[in-house]
């Protein structure tokens, strides 16, 4: 396959030259995040290999190499390619054979809780640490029943759970713990990929993420055998033969041209997050003097993704985290609250007894604070320097 030029396309060379006469970034729109796309051309021989050999779907070659190109760049054994993250969520927990009550946290996007809904499994909320904004290990204990079978962690931001804590507790009851790495796209702590640990760990590759195919997600897990079974669920149930129609599964699959924009952008993630890494460094060196405002970080990440910039806006700063997030928009400025609302406080969790204010004052503090300052790799410093620069002037 040719290797993909990162280089602009004419639309965006048009575009970028555009943005480039105007006297102040903030005059277009800047969102949140912004897929990092690489020259069109370099698709059209993926596409070409897909029309000749009209395999669409259903596990083909585009599938298979994606698969091995991922283990071997995560440095993971046996990962399963999906649709999407959130049903790779779902068949992780299906999977595992769970049962009763997953204890799981209330500061992520919906798609966490809502995998153990269509499970039949009780989400039980747990707070988290002020620090990593991750599943506080100390309150995990206090939550467990004769009911609890798993805990379901995520890597919030792409930033390290305490997995040495929470593995220690699973180990000390008999739990399985299921790591929604969503987020981790590429991270590392000081012994490699994140992905490695738990029973299993999911990842999702959609648009907004690190590493995208459009839509699409995977389970990362630890034996051929789990391998096996989760691709069989994947696939309706079907037994290896396809005659008969051994499990309950789904429909998961990742199509050929997901698998093969997948293996296109594989070839430019280390400069994407290359480049993510820079803007983190200016952002943080930035805000660094301003008090009130906090940039996470985290905790024993040898390699991070640097998925998202949160910062956390304290009372100390002159502004209420809203009005700075209003003032931001009103430059065109386009951050997000992620994750408000708290996923306990939504209509089909708030009756859970775990889900009580009560219970979280650790999230619920948080989710009134945050704002993820928009990075993507093609976000240009000036632009970056423009958000400081706002930052600082709503401050004085
Ligand atoms: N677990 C966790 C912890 C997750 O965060 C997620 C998903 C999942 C599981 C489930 O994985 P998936 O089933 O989605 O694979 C987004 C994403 O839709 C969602 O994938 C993600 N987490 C969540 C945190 O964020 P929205 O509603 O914020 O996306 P949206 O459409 O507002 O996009 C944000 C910005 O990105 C836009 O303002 C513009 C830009 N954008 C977006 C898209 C879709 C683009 O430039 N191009 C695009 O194609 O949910």
């Amino acid at each position: 396959m040719p290797k993909p030029a990162y280089a602009r396309t004419p639309w965006e060379q048009s575009t970028a030259a555009s943005a480039q006469a105007l006297p102040e970034p903030g005059r277009q729109p800047v969102y949140v995040t912004q897929p990092a796309l690489p020259e069109l051309e370099a698709f059209l021989p993926y596409l070409q290999e897909i029309w000749g050999s009209r395999m669409l779907t259903n596990g083909g070659t585009m599938h298979q190499r994606l698969e091995a190109a991922l283990c071997a760049y995560l440095g993971v054994e046996h990962l399963s390619l999906f649709c999407n993250g959130t049903q790779a969520l779902i068949t992780a927990l299906q999977a595992a054979g769970l049962s009763g009550e997953v204890i799981t946290t209330p500061y992520s996007f919906v798609a966490t809780a809502h995998s153990l809904l269509w499970n039949n499994l009780t989400p039980v909320f747990v707070d988290i640490d002020p620090h990593t904004l991750n599943l506080d290990p100390t309150r995990i204990e206090a939550a467990i029943t004769e009911k609890t079978t798993a805990i379901l962690p995520v890597h919030c931001y792409g930033h390290p759970c305490d997995v040495a804590a929470i593995r220690a507790i699973a180990e000390r009851h008999g739990l399985k713990v299921i790591y929604d790495a969503a987020h981790a796209f590429g991270a590392q702590d000081t012994g490699g990929s994140l992905l490695r640990h738990g029973d299993m760990a999911t990842l999702s590759f959609h648009a907004t993420k690190v590493f995208s195919t459009f839509e699409g997600g995977a389970i990362v897990c630890r034996d051929e055998a789990t391998k096996r079974r989760i691709d069989q669920l994947k696939n309706f149930g079907l037994s290896a033969d396809g005659t008969t129609v051994e499990l309950t599964g789904t429909n998961g699959k990742l199509s050929e041209i997901h698998a093969a924009f997948g293996l296109l952008q594989l070839q430019g993630v280390d400069e994407a997050l290359e480049k993510r890494r820079r803007i983190d460094q200016r952002y943080r060196a930035g805000l660094a003097g301003i008090a009130g405002i906090h940039c996470i970080c985290g905790v024993a990440e040898a390699v991070a993704n640097h998925a998202y910039f949160p910062i956390l806006v304290g009372p100390e700063f002159g502004l209420s985290r809203d009005a700075l997030f209003a003032h931001l928009a009103a430059h065109n400025i386009h951050g997000r609250r992620y994750f408000q609302p708290l996923i306990s406080g939504l209509p089909m969790y708030r009756g859970y007894p775990s889900a009580s204010a009560g219970n979280l004052p650790v999230a619920h503090q948080v989710v009134e604070q945050v704002i993820c300052l928009p990075i993507y790799p093609d976000l240009d410093h000036a632009t970056v320097d423009f958000i400081i620069g706002l930052i600082a002037g709503a401050a004085a």
